[in-house]
């Protein structure tokens, strides 16, 4: 069992223990016995159960059990102490034990909402609310069923009641240690990087656009999504004028995967401001990495990609041989782009399918006909690619990959989640049921080039409830806070720095570090065994511990977020600061 479906499971169980023990304090309260006992007996069942996966994670890692081990189990055991021994006697007047079950009921509600509701990391605050909550809920029950307790116990009630939510309260509302950040915007304006050998304009505006006949009204780049294709050769100096014609929100361009200087990253608040109505930025930075990348705007960037702000940026080592062919999957307005695009290759011509996924999910892509390489991920190179045949791959949300093959004399198509994308002719192929590629496996491999690490960060995926300017809300959290409240990472030029990321929530969260490549160590404790592979998109799937290192060789304030957008608008943003 995976660790992802070991959370799904632990959750469902912790529901339905829950669900029992307060259905069960229903049942006999209303003196339904068979009801209440037959409750009863499966929330013990569910709360017996709920220690196995509990220790699971535990041994899967601590991220994954901690607030389940300190407040979840403790109060879990309080249930089986105070509700199992009445339950047993069988009592002649089933009401009786009406209150001890909702005692039970409400002790494993509250370790529930401790988990869906905080996450990690656990802290005395949360667990002392939750005691508070089931004491105060169970005193309640006492009266409403007339059950009345002695003095003392009441009294006692009463005071683990205050205390704890006193406490609670005043440890759960501290500020958390995150410093005010300072953002420096004493950086390198861009001039220093010589004369532009390439000039675009980008003009930023609403627009109508057509996808598969229907007219949608699109944010775009000089009227068409995506906007331009930028094409540079390694060692051009790009000079990319940003206007906005008419987005109110503002627009900026980030070149995602495109290790830029820190004041040319295009992140409003961070690097800049938002480009307003009228105004307009100009970008310069020189193109000494090859490969496959993309621009968008980084400005209410959840709306801002998904509306069309995003284009592709392709940097060649040497002029164009063969067929060299971008496919950048997006979704519009529910629509898939782009359109499907047929042209035949003569055989034995070298083709190279630069798959860019603009969306906030993963996409699958499968080519079909031929034989094929992946040549380069995230514009790194490959190092010793094998042939592969009917083989999927997964690009995460913001990542990029090279497919390369030689022309067969028979037709091939990209299929993109089943539908065909690019194609040299008819293809019919079932590629569904197709394995799925390893990239961690794939290559040939090469030592970690460092032995030891100057930082080491672990950042812990999960969900949260946030006050986000007073308004509460459900925030996708990073250690337990969300944007504007994570604390940076503070690193040194020349570090090399590690990071261990954890997904203990239910949904995959694509992360994407600006301004560098890290370096895949490890994921789920297995090292990575392929060719070296230097990502800035990757998936972490609930459940998954990776483990990847960099150097710090770009100064600046650089967004460190999750590139399912609307999961960074959510909370999932922070910063890696150099100090
Ligand atoms: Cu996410």
């Amino acid at each position: 069992m995976t660790v992802g479906s070991l959370l799904v499971a632990d959750l469902v169980i912790a529901v339905l223990a829950a669900a029992g023990w307060l259905g069960g304090g229903a049942a006999a309260a209303a003196r339904r016995r068979p009801l209440a006992l037959g409750l009863a007996a499966f929330a013990l069942l569910a709360t017996v159960a709920r220690a196995i996966t509990i220790t699971a994670l535990a041994r899967a890692g601590w991220w994954f059990a901690a607030e389940k081990v300190l407040i979840a189990a403790p109060l879990s055991l309080a249930a089986v102490v105070v509700a199992g021994p009445r339950l047993l006697r069988a009592p002649g007047d089933i009401r009786s034990v009406a209150v001890p079950l909702l005692f039970a009921g409400y002790a494993e509600s509250g370790a529930l909402l401790v988990t869906v509701l905080h996450g990690y990391p656990a802290s005395a605050g949360t667990g002392l609310l939750a005691v508070a909550g089931v004491v105060a809920a169970t005193s309640v029950s006492w009266r409403v069923l007339g059950a009345r307790p002695s003095r003392t116990v009441s009294r006692a009630a009463v005071v683990v009641a205050v205390a704890a939510l006193v406490t609670g309260t005043g440890l759960a509302v501290a500020p958390d240690a995150a410093p005010a950040t300072p953002h420096d915007h004493r950086h390198e304006d861009g001039r220093s990087v010589g004369e532009p050998t390439r000039r675009f304009t980008l003009t930023a505006a609403t627009a109508t656009v057509s996808v598969s006949g229907r007219d949608i009204a699109a944010w775009a780049f000089n009227g068409q999504v995506p906007g331009p294709e930028l094409t540079a050769t390694v060692g051009d100096v790009l000079e990319v004028t940003l206007r906005n014609r008419d987005i109110a929100r503002g627009v900026t361009l980030h070149w995602h995967g495109y290790d830029v200087p820190n004041s040319q990253d295009g992140v409003p608040g961070v690097t800049q401001a938002a480009v307003l109505p009228g105004q307009e930025f100009v970008y310069r930075f020189r193109a000494d990495q090859a490969g496959t990348y993309w621009y968008h705007t980084h400005a209410v960037s959840d709306v801002g990609v998904r509306m069309g702000l995003y284009g592709v940026l392709v940097v060649r080592p040497a002029p164009v041989t063969g067929v060299d062919v971008t496919v950048p999957v997006h979704t519009l307005a529910g629509l898939p782009l782009p359109a499907p695009r047929t042209e035949p290759v003569e055989a034995g011509v070298p083709v190279r399918l630069r798959l860019i996924n603009t969306d906030s999910t993963t996409h699958r892509y499968a080519l079909a006909g031929t034989p094929f390489q992946v040549a380069a991920i995230d514009g790194s190179d490959l190092q010793g690619p094998t042939p592969l045949v009917d083989t999927a791959v997964l690009i995460p949300a913001g990542g990029r990959y090279d497919l390369v093959f030689t022309a067969p004399a028979t037709p091939v198509a990209l299929f993109v989640d089943g539908r065909v994308v690019y194609s040299t002719g008819p293809v019919s192929a079932a590629t569904g049921a197709w394995p799925v590629l390893d990239p961690l496996t794939y290559g040939v491999g090469s030592p970690v080039p460092w032995s030891r690490f100057d930082k080491e960060f672990t950042l812990v995926l999960d969900r949260g409830l946030d006050l986000h300017r007073l308004l509460p809300r459900y925030a996708h959290t990073v250690n337990g806070a969300a944007d504007p409240n994570i604390p940076p990472q503070v690193v040194r030029l020349g570090d090399i720095v590690k990071f261990t990321i954890v997904d203990r929530s239910l949904v995959v969260h694509p992360w994407h570090l600006h301004g560098h490549h890290v370096l895949v160590l490890s994921r789920n404790g297995k090292p990575a065994t392929g060719s070296p592979l230097w990502w800035d998109s990757f998936d972490v799937r609930p459940g998954d511990v990776w483990e990847v290192a960099f150097p710090a060789d770009n100064p600046g304030m650089w967004a460190n977020h999750c590139h399912n957008l609307a999961h960074a608008d959510a909370g999932m943003t922070l910063h890696l600061m150099y100090s």
